[in-house]
């Protein structure tokens, strides 16, 4: 090859290569460049696509410990509100759990996962960290030997590559992380819950200063704070069903039917502002180490969102994973990175155990009828427990807010 334009660049180093810029990676790379390690995060989006993502809100007490631990979450507590209670409503008539004042009486913090991405980053980006926007990793090599690496694709389209010592894939359930995984080594546990959800963003104030979910022979609704100005809620809907063919007149209908709204008081409308269907699915890889390279929030295990737990776990994560990279890197000790992948597959499945239950507590069974009758059951009787007795109250408060 005689071409200069066809040789490729040599590849760029660093002590450890992110991939991803979502709550796991921006934890991650916080961390390990506050104690001097040498790091860099690959994100294939731009850096206002990563800052206006809208998912997640609902923060667990230990997350906030975490990012507090860290200096991380200065805004955060600025612009957060705390949160303790939330509103089931049925056809057996509502009640409200102050689930802040039970089990360990811990609370959430909503703040809108965008705003806490945006927060990490500029920490991250002011104290010197080193990122890269629109550079997509396509792959990741030789993670069973002494230096692994990354090919990528440049925000100009450019072929590039980086050299490690670590890889910590952090790049969500489509990433090239999951691509790199030898097939022979990993394992799978997947599952599909058979529910989608219709998720909106409503430019609407709450309707109620609960999170509200609402059982219903219609199919689930649910009602969540984001901000004074902002609400999400979401609509059980048909699995494969497209979220154009609900009119904002047949979203609002159906939330008021659902959400019982002419006994509990009417829905405070506004403009639908983001609307997209998500199958409800959980996946668990392990394990979650293979040689050089580290997987992370949704890139370790994917949790559906009706417990809200994916974020939490991904910062949860993040902490060990820095903390197990810090301890081999900064003083020599690979014990930490030993345990990780154990460690984290602990908390990700008591985290899916209490996400399979808060499924089956919302949903009728899955099924061509809409499920069954003895399920339905089932599913009332569950729900009469959790309204009558105190210990499934403290149980449920533990779980809900915990991790
Ligand atoms: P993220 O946030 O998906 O970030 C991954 C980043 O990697 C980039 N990327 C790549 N970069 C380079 N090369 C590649 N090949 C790449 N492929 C991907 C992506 O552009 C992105 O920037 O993963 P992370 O950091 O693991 O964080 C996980 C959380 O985002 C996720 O678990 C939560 O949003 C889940 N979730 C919720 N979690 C909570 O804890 N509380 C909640 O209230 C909550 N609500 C939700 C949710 C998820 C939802 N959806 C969208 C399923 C509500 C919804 C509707």
């Amino acid at each position: 090859m005689t071409d200069r334009q066809s040789v490729p660049a040599a590849p760029e180093t660093a002590d450890v290569v992110i991939l991803g810029a979502g709550p796991a990676g921006l934890v991650l790379g916080n961390l390990l460049h506050a104690a001097g390690v040498d790091c860099v995060v690959l994100e294939r989006a731009t850096r206002t696509q990563v800052q206006t993502r809208s998912r997640a809100g609902f923060l667990a007490a230990n997350t906030v410990r975490i990012l507090d631990r860290h200096g991380l979450a200065e805004r955060l507590h600025r612009h957060g509100r705390e949160h303790g209670v939330c509103e089931f409503r049925s056809e057996d008539g509502r009640f409200r759990l102050d689930y802040g004042a039970l089990g360990r009486g811990e609370r959430h913090t909503v703040y809108p996962q965008h705003a806490l991405v945006t927060d990490l980053l500029a920490q991250y980006l002011d104290a010197g960290g080193r990122v890269r926007f629109g550079t997509e990793a396509l792959a990741v090599h030789g993670a069973d030997g002494p230096r692994p690496s990354v090919t990528v694709r440049e925000a100009d389209g450019r072929p590039g590559s980086w050299r490690a010592g670590y890889v910590a894939g952090c790049d969500g359930r489509h990433g090239a992380a999951r691509r790199s995984l030898p097939p022979s080594t990993v394992r799978r546990h997947h599952h599909d819950h058979g529910v989608s959800w219709l998720g909106l963003l409503a430019e609407a104030p709450p309707s109620l200063d609960a999170v509200g979910y609402a059982v219903h022979d219609r199919g689930f609704a649910g009602h969540m704070a984001r901000t004074p100005e902002v609400t999400r809620y979401y609509l059980q809907c048909e699995r494969g069903s497209s979220p154009d063919t609900w009119s904002e007149d047949r979203i609002w209908d159906e939330l008021a039917l659902r959400l019982r709204a002419r006994e509990y008081g009417p829905l405070r409308q506004g403009r639908i502002v983001h609307r997209a269907v998500v199958d409800l699915e959980s996946d668990v890889l392990e394990p979650l180490r293979h040689g050089a390279l580290f997987l992370a929030g949704d890139a370790a295990a994917l949790i559906s969102p009706a417990a809200a737990k994916g974020a939490n776990l991904a910062v949860l994560e993040a902490e060990l994973l820095a903390r197990a990279l810090i301890d081999d890197l900064r003083h020599g000790d690979a014990e930490g990175l030993a345990r990780y992948s154990a460690q984290c597959l602990a908390h990700i499945w008591r985290a899916q155990d209490f996400s399979q239950w808060m499924v089956q507590l919302l949903h009728a069974a899955p099924g061509p009828a809409g499920g069954s009758a003895f399920h339905d059951s089932l599913r009332r009787s569950r729900l009469a427990s959790l309204r009558a007795s105190r210990s499934w109250q403290d149980w449920f408060a533990e779980h809900y807010v915990g991790l």
